[in-house]
C-alpha cells in the first residue's frame, strides 16, 4: 500500500471540493496551495459593491456541506466567502492549506511531480490536481491614455475599498453580470454614473435581494433529511436550465420571452430601451439576472453610453463621437481571461511538454479532467466545465470522486502513472463540438464562452451524461504504466 502525495492547486470551489472528497475517501497526504491570502477563489478575489451570486444559495453550496441559514435566496459575495471559510474549518482542511503560495512551476519527471512555489519552495508529489478555476485572471482592455487618468481606476475583481464612490462621477465599463451588479450598487449614491456598454445584454428580472425566510432556515436545520431532499430537488429542477441551453424547444423560447418581457416592462423610455436591446438571443451569453439594474440605469443621475471608447484622458473618457465624459472614478467591469486555467505557470508533463504547447489550439481536456501528455495530473472544473448550466459544486464533486478511483488504484500498487490518450481526448472533444450545434451559446453572439479558436468552452450535455462519463474511469482511454516499466 502506498500513500499518494497530492498537491491541489487552488483553494476555491474546486480545490475545497477536492480536499474534502479526498479526505472522505481516506487520502490525507495532500496540500492545497493557494496564491491568495484566503480560501474561496472568486469569492475571495471579488469584493465589488453589489456582488451577489446569481444562483440561488440552496443550490450554490457543496452537496456535503448544506447550509440551512442563508440570509438571502441569492446570497451576497461576503456571505458566500464566509461559507467557504467555514467549510474549510468544518471539514478539517485548515492543516492542509498553504496560503499565499503561488505555484510558478510544476514539472513531471522520473520521480513524479515537482511543484515549485514563488520564492523557490519545492513540493514533491505523486499527483497534481489543478483546481485553478476559470474566472480569476482579470481582463483590462488596453485603452489609449489609460495611465493618464488622474482619478481612481479599479477592476471589479480587485476592488479597493479605499476608493471613494459616494458623490463621485463614476464610469462603469462593461455590461456583463458584473457591470450590471456594480451599476445597481453604485448608482444610488453617485453624483453621476455613466455605464459604457458597447454591447447591451439581456437582463432577466429576478428579486435578487429577497431574504430567505427564517422559518425555512429553522425547518432545514431541524430536518437534515428534508434539507438533502430540497438540495436534490433543486439539482433536478436546474436540469431545466440545462435543457433551455441545450435544446431549441418551447422551454427555451419561453425563457427568452421572459428576458424580453423584463426589458419591455422595466424600461418605459423608448430611447433607453432601444439602446438596451441586444442584437443576439437571450441566454446566448451567460444570462444576467437583476431586479434593480433597469431602474438604476434609468435614474436621473445615470447614463448609458453605447459609443465606443476612443481614449481615456486626464479627466475622463472620450467616446468615438467626440464627447468627453468628466469622471472621478473608472470601474473596469470588463471580465476575465477565462481560458487561461492554470496558466501562466510553467506546467510541463511527459518529455518536457509544456501546457502552452499542449494547448496551442486552445484549452482541451478529456471529460473536463485529464490532459494527454500530463501523467498523474487531473483538473477539477477544467476545460468544458458547465458554467451556467449544471451546478459547479456538483460537477466538482463528481470529478473529485472520479479522481479518487485512480488514487485508490495507485495506493493499491496497481500502477505508477496514468495518462489519458490523445485518441480518447480527440473523441471526447469531437463529441463536444457536435453537441454544441443546437445550444443557445451557438446562436450568434460574442461571449466569453468562446476560445480564441472559436470553440465553445462549456459542457454541452446534461447531468445524466456527466454522471455516466465521470463515474468509473475507462482503462481503454488511458495509458497506464507499472513499476516494472510495463505499459497497459
Ligand atoms: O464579464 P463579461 P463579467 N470597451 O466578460 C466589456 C460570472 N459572474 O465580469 O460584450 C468597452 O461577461 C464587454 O463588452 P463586449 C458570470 O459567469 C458571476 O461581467 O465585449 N467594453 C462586456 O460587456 C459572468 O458571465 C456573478 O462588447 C468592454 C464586459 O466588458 C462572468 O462572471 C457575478 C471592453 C465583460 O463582460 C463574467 O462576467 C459576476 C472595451 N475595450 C460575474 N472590453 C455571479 O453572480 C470588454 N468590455 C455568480
Amino acid at each position: 500500500m502506498r500513500d499518494p502525495k497530492i498537491v491541489i492547486i487552488g483553494a476555491g470551489v474546486a480545490g475545497i471540493t477536492a480536499g474534502v472528497i479526498f479526505k472522505q475517501a481516506g487520502f490525507e497526504n495532500f496540500v492545497i496551495v493557494e496564491k491568495g491570502s484566503d480560501v474561496g477563489g472568486v469569492w475571495h478575489w471579488n469584493r465589488y459593491p453589489g456582488l451577489t451570486c446569481d444562483v440561488p444559495s440552496q443550490i450554490y453550496q457543496f452537496g456535503f456541506a448544506p447550509k440551512p441559514d442563508w440570509s438571502q435566496i441569492w446570497a451576497t459575495g461576503g456571505e458566500i466567502q464566509r461559507y467557504h471559510r467555514d467549510v474549510v474549518e468544518q471539514f478539517g482542511l485548515t492543516d492542509h492549506l498553504s496560503l499565499n503560495s503561488e505555484v510558478t512551476e510544476a514539472v513531471h519527471g522520473a520521480d513524479g511531480w515537482t511543484v515549485t512555489l514563488a520564492g523557490g519552495r519545492e513540493i514533491k508529489a505523486d499527483f497534481v490536481i489543478a483546481a485553478t478555476g476559470v474566472l480569476h485572471h482579470p481582463f483590462t482592455p488596453d485603452i489609449a491614455g489609460i495611465d493618464r487618468f488622474t482619478g481612481a481606476v479599479v477592476h471589479t475583481a480587485r476592488w479597493d475599498d479605499a476608493i471613494e464612490t459616494v458623490g463621485k462621477r463614476i464610469a462603469v465599463i462593461g455590461s456583463g453580470s458584473t457591470g450590471v451588479q456594480v451599476v445597481s450598487a453604485l448608482q444610488p449614491r453617485a453624483a453621476k454614473l455613466t455605464q459604457f456598454a458597447r454591447t447591451p445584454q439581456w437582463v432577466l428580472w429576478a428579486p435578487m435581494g429577497l431574504p430567505q425566510p427564517r422559518l425555512l432556515a429553522e425547518l432545514l436545520a431541524a430536518a437534515p433529511a428534508a434539507h438533502q431532499r430540497l438540495y436534490s430537488t433543486l439539482l433536478w429542477s436546474s436540469g431545466i436550465l440545462a435543457d433551455i441551453a441545450l435544446k431549441p424547444t418551447w422551454r427555451r423560447r419561453a425563457a427568452q420571452q421572459l428576458a424580453r418581457w423584463s426589458l419591455i416592462t422595466q424600461v418605459r423610455d423608448r430611447r433607453l430601451r432601444a439602446a438596451l436591446t441586444p442584437d443576439d438571443e437571450p441566454f446566448c451569453k451567460r444570462q444576467v439576472l437583476s431586479g434593480t439594474y433597469h431602474r438604476a440605469i434609468g435614474a436621473h443621475n445615470a447614463a448609458l453610453v453605447s459609443d465606443a471608447i476612443s481614449e481615456i484622458t486626464e479627466t475622463g473618457i472620450r467616446t468615438a463621437d467626440g464627447t468627453h465624459h468628466d469622471l472621478d472614478v473608472i470601474v473596469f467591469a470588463t471580465g476575465f481571461h477565462p481560458h487561461n486555467y492554470m496558466r501562466p505557470m510553467n506546467l510541463r508533463g511527459r518529455d518536457g511538454l509544456s501546457i502552452d504547447e499542449a494547448w496551442a489550439k486552445g484549452p482541451r481536456a478529456y471529460r473536463m479532467t485529464a490532459i494527454p501528455g500530463f501523467p498523474n495530473l487531473f483538473t477539477v472544473l477544467g476545460p468544458n466545465s458547465p458554467t451556467g448550466s449544471i451546478s459547479l459544486q456538483y460537477s466538482a464533486e463528481l470529478t473529485a470522486r472520479y479522481i479518487t478511483r485512480w488514487l485508490k488504484r495507485f495506493r493499491d500498487n496497481e500502477f505508477d502513472t496514468v495518462e489519458v490518450t490523445e485518441e480518447a481526448t480527440v473523441r471526447f472533444n469531437d463529441s463536444v463540438a457536435d453537441a454544441m450545434g443546437p445550444t443557445v451559446w451557438n446562436t450568434g453572439c460574442n461571449s466569453w464562452y468562446f476560445t480564441e479558436e472559436n470553440t465553445i468552452d462549456l459542457w454541452p450535455f446534461d447531468r445524466k451524461t456527466m454522471d455516466t462519463l465521470l463515474t468509473e474511469p475507462d482503462d481503454r482511454d488511458y495509458l497506464i504504466t507499472h513499476q516494472d516499466g510495463t505499459l497497459s
